[in-house]
């Protein structure tokens, strides 16, 4: 069996349909591809094994899985064919003492090669990588039958993984108007369909309002440097402005930590911020009830609301802490912690999702996450859960890997900014420096040029 015929017979079966179809969200969409009948036709079901074998005899793989419950008996009867162990994972949770969630035997560290029926995006096929990871299965390449998607393929590519696929959305629709089996319309209606779905998804990406305002800042000063100013007087503290301020988008302060804090130093960082158009970011990292925060946010010794633009927001106590905060003001924002560059930290995967959840819920005040990873590629895959395009902030950064006497741990400028950081936060690696402003500018110089291929090509 051809491509060709292979998609006639599909067609034939009622696996893919044009029309008019009410999908479970609600939309109409006017197409409707579900290959789960395959398996009752037997030549059908030989053919595509044929076909997905030809398409991977050349990939390295040591076993192969498929994604249950369409894929499953498909990649079986490959696995057989090809004389490759199979394995899968079960969909149910995993009941407390089952062991693993991998069905069949494997050794850590077997290359597995991932069979699904359609792709629509990377997305969930980046989760099923994560799952299989977990269980020390290496995921490099995933054939689909049919690739419906805008463009997963390159989605996945920049996470690390290839995709390979029998045939594409626009490969059926050429292959069918050839045979006048579908006409313009449906075709034009398809297409349409297709554009409106993906710049729906674009427009459903929201921008808080003052992410323009650091967007643009960090055009007009061409830096993506954030001064982590962790020091303890305002001589040192002024000082080091002096040297670096012209060099950075924004300032990040603690502010309990100046022992000789009085009235006259908030007047005097905001003329800084002012003359040397920086924005001002206090990390403060609330993490407290609702009414708690809200006191220690806009009263209190250090009235932080009249000054920082932006704050750190932990999530443990939950999403209102978000409305404690920014309820009622404007002009700020917060960055949530997501996940921390400090060795032993709390802030699993799950507590990520959690926050991105919440920052979902809540544009306006979550400008966007604290993170950080062991590589460039980790970065990437951590950046392609956020909800929307929301900025990525990195700690943790120097000139080369490393960590501290006291938990922090260190990857370099290249690595954070390449893996997605938007910003990258610099302490000690510019504050400890025999020369500071030549330490920022070339920590500047080089996050810039990343980030500027990376985003402004
Ligand atoms: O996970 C984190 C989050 C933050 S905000 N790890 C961090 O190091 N930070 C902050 O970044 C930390 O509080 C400190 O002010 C700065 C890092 O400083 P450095 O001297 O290690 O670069």
């Amino acid at each position: 069996m051809n491509k060709e015929q292979f998609v006639l017979e599909l067609k034939k079966i009622g696996a893919i349909k044009f029309g008019s179809f009410t999908l479970k969200s609600g939309i109409i969409s006017p197409f409707y591809f579900d290959l789960r009948d395959m398996i009752s036709f037997p030549a059908l079901l030989d053919g595509v094994v044929e076909l997905l074998k030809e398409k991977i005899k050349d990939l390295e793989f040591d076993m192969i899985t498929g994604i249950p419950y369409t894929a499953l008996p498909i990649a079986a009867l490959v696995a057989a064919k090809m004389n490759k162990p199979l394995v899968y994972m079960r969909k149910e949770e995993k009941a407390y003492g089952m062991g693993s969630k991998v069905i069949g035997k494997f050794a850590k560290g077997t290359k597995c090669l991932v069979i699904d029926d359609l792709i629509t995006t990377g997305a969930s096929k980046m989760e099923t990588a994560e799952s299989y990871e977990k269980e020390g299965i290496i995921i490099e390449d995933f054939v689909v039958i049919i690739d419906r998607s805008a463009n997963a393929g390159k989605e996945l590519a920049d996470l690390g993984y290839t995709l390979h696929s029998l045939i594409s959305l626009d490969e059926i629709l050429v292959l069918l108007q050839r045979k006048s089996l579908l006409n313009e319309d449906r075709i034009k209606a398809v297409k349409m369909f297709n554009e409106n779905l993906s710049s729906h998804v674009k427009q459903s990406k929201y921008v808080n309002p003052l992410t323009q305002k650091l967007l643009q800042k960090m055009r007009d000063k061409s830096s993506n440097l954030v001064l982590s100013l962790d020091v303890t007087n305002q001589k040192e503290f002024f000082g080091m402005l002096d040297q670096v301020g012209d060099q950075i988008v924004m300032l990040k302060t603690h502010v309990d930590i100046i022992e000789d804090f009085d009235e006259r130093f908030i007047p005097r960082l905001l003329r800084y911020a002012n003359q040397q158009n920086f924005l001002i970011f206090e990390d403060r990292k609330f993490a407290d009830i609702g009414n708690t925060v809200r006191h220690q946010f806009r009263e209190g010794v250090y009235r932080i609301a009249d000054w920082a633009e932006y704050v750190t927001v932990h999530m443990l106590a939950g999403e209102m802490i978000l409305q404690g905060l920014f309820e009622g003001l404007e002009g700020h924002s917060g960055f949530v912690l997501a996940r921390m560059s400090s060795k032993g930290n709390l802030l699993n995967e799950n507590y990520s999702r959690n926050c991105f959840e919440a920052a979902r819920k809540y544009p306006q005040w979550v400008a966007g996450f604290i993170g950080h990873g062991s590589s460039m590629e980790d970065i990437k895959r951590f950046k392609s859960k956020f909800p929307g395009n929301e900025l990525l902030l990195m700690p943790g950064v120097k000139k080369e890997e490393g960590a501290d006497a006291m938990g922090q741990q260190y990857i370099t400028i290249e690595e954070a900014v390449s893996g997605g950081a938007d910003c990258i936060i610099v302490g000690r690696g510019i504050l400890e420096a025999e020369e500071p402003r030549t330490e920022a500018k070339l920590y500047r110089e080089r996050a810039w040029r990343i980030y500027k291929k990376r985003e402004l090509p």
